[in-house]
C-alpha cells in the first residue's frame, strides 16, 4: 500500500480524495492545509485523523511514499522542492509553474532526489480523448494531417475558481495547457505555434479567448481553441471537441461525448460518455473520472518504477507551449519556433 499525504485541501482537491479512496493500492493517511477550516472539512468528509497546517512538519512527522499537491501554482516549487528532499514521490497540479524556470528547477530536484514527478495533467485521460486516440491509433482515419481541439463555454468558472477572474493569465495558462497538452497527445510535439488572445468579460483581468496555431513534427497542422466566453444554443462545458481529418477518413468528437468515425467503409457513431462514478456528479464527471484515472496511473508507474506520461520532463513541453502561446500573443500572433521562445 503506498501512503500519501494531500497539501491543499481547497476546491479541486475533493475530487483527489474521492478519486483516491478509489484507487487500489493507495491510501491517504495525512491531510495539509493552512486555511484550518477548509483542513477540518476535508479531515471530517473523509475521516482522515492525521492534519498539518504546515507543511514542513507534515513532512517532518509523517512517513509517506508520496505526496499529492493540489495548492495553486504560487506554492508548487516550494512544496516540491521540500517533497523532493525528503525523498518522497510528488503528483503536482497543474499549471506545473509560472516560469519555465521554476518548472526545469523542480524538474533537476526530482531528479537528483530520484523520486518520481508526475503533473496531474488529467484532461487527456478523459475517456472519450482516450477513444479518440486509440482509433487514430488504429489507423481508423488513416495518416492525420489537421487536427482541431476545442473548449468553448460560457460556463461560470469564476464562482468555484475565484482567482482565475484575479490572475495576470487566464484561459492558455488554466484551461488552454490541458488543451494543448491533448494536441501533443494526439499529434506528437510540437515545431511552431502562433496565438492570438482577447479578453471578452470586462470583469476578469486576462484574457478569456484563444486561438493558436500549431505545426507538430508529425506534419499535422493543428487548431486548439478555448473560450469562456461563448454564448453557445448548448452549453457543452467541460466537453474538449475534436476535429481531426486523415489520409482515408475523419473522426468528429461531438458533444455529449459523440464520437462520428467516417472512412471509405461507412459512418461508425460510438457513445464514449465517461462512466459516472459513484461520487461524481455533471456535468464534471468527465473530468472526474479522468482525475481517477490518471491517479491510479501514478499508482501503477510507483508499483512497476515506470514514467509517468506526463511526468515533469514531459510537462516541461506543454508549458513551453503556454510561454510560446503567451509571446507570440504579444508579438501581433508572430510564429514562434518551439525551442527559442
Ligand atoms: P483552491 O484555492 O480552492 O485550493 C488551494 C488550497 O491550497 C487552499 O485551501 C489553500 O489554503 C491551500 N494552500 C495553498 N498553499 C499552501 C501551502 N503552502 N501549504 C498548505 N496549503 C496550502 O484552489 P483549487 O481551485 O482547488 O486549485 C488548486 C490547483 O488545482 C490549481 O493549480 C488549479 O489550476 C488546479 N485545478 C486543476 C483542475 C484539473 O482538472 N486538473 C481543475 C481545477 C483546478
Ligand atoms: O481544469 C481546470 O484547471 C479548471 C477548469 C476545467 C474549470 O478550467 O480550471
Amino acid at each position: 500500500m503506498k501512503k500519501g499525504a494531500l497539501i491543499g485541501c481547497g476546491f479541486f482537491a475533493q475530487n483527489h480524495m474521492h478519486a483516491w479512496a478509489d484507487v487500489d493500492g493507495a491510501a491517504i493517511i495525512a491531510l495539509c492545509d493552512r486555511d484550518d477550516k477548509r483542513l477540518k472539512e476535508t479531515a471530517e468528509r473523509f475521516g482522515i485523523e492525521r492534519t498539518y497546517s504546515d507543511a514542513v512538519d507534515l513532512m517532518k512527522s509523517e512517513e509517506l511514499d508520496f505526496v499529492d499537491i493540489a495548492t495553486t501554482v504560487q506554492t508548487h516549487r516550494p512544496l516540491v522542492e521540500l517533497a523532493a528532499r525528503s525523498k518522497v514521490h510528488i503528483i503536482c497540479q497543474k499549471p506545473f509553474a509560472d516560469t519555465l524556470a521554476d518548472a526545469t528547477a523542480m524538474v533537476d530536484a526530482t531528479a537528483a532526489a530520484g523520486v518520481t514527478l508526475m503533473v496531474h495533467e488529467n484532461f487527456r485521460w478523459q475517456s472519450a480523448i482516450r477513444a479518440a486516440k486509440a482509433e487514430i491509433e488504429k489507423g481508423s482515419i488513416g495518416t492525420p494531417f489537421w487536427g482541431r481541439v476545442s473548449f468553448r463555454s460560457a460556463y461560470d468558472v469564476y464562482a468555484s475558481q475565484p482567482y482565475l477572474a484575479t490572475d495576470d493569465r487566464f484561459i492558455i495558462q488554466d484551461l488552454g495547457i490541458h488543451i494543448l497538452d491533448i494536441a501533443r497527445f494526439l499529434f506528437g510535439d510540437v515545431r511552431t505555434i502562433s496565438a492570438s488572445t482577447k479578453r471578452v468579460n470586462p470583469a476578469i483581468k486576462a484574457e478569456d479567448v484563444a486561438t493558436m496555431m500549431l505545426v507538430h513534427e508529425s506534419g499535422v497542422t493543428s487548431v486548439v481553441d478555448c473560450s469562456y466566453a461563448s454564448r453557445l444554443s448548448r452549453e457543452s462545458f467541460p466537453e474538449s471537441l475534436l476535429e481531426v481529418d486523415g489520409s482515408e477518413g475523419a473522426l468528429r468528437l461531438m458533444p455529449d461525448y459523440r464520437l462520428v468515425l467516417h472512412n471509405a467503409s461507412g459512418t461508425r457513431e460510438l457513445d464514449v460518455s465517461p462512466p459516472l462514478l459513484s461520487w461524481a456528479e455533471r456535468p464534471w464527471h468527465n473530468i472526474q473520472e479522468s482525475v481517477y484515472n490518471i491517479q491510479r496511473h501514478f499508482i501503477d508507474c510507483l508499483n512497476a518504477a515506470s514514467t509517468p506520461e506526463t511526468s515533469g520532463t514531459d510537462n516541461l513541453k506543454t508549458l513551453e507551449l503556454v510561454e510560446a502561446a503567451y509571446l507570440s500573443a504579444a508579438g501581433n500572433s508572430r510564429t514562434i519556433i518551439l525551442g527559442s521562445a
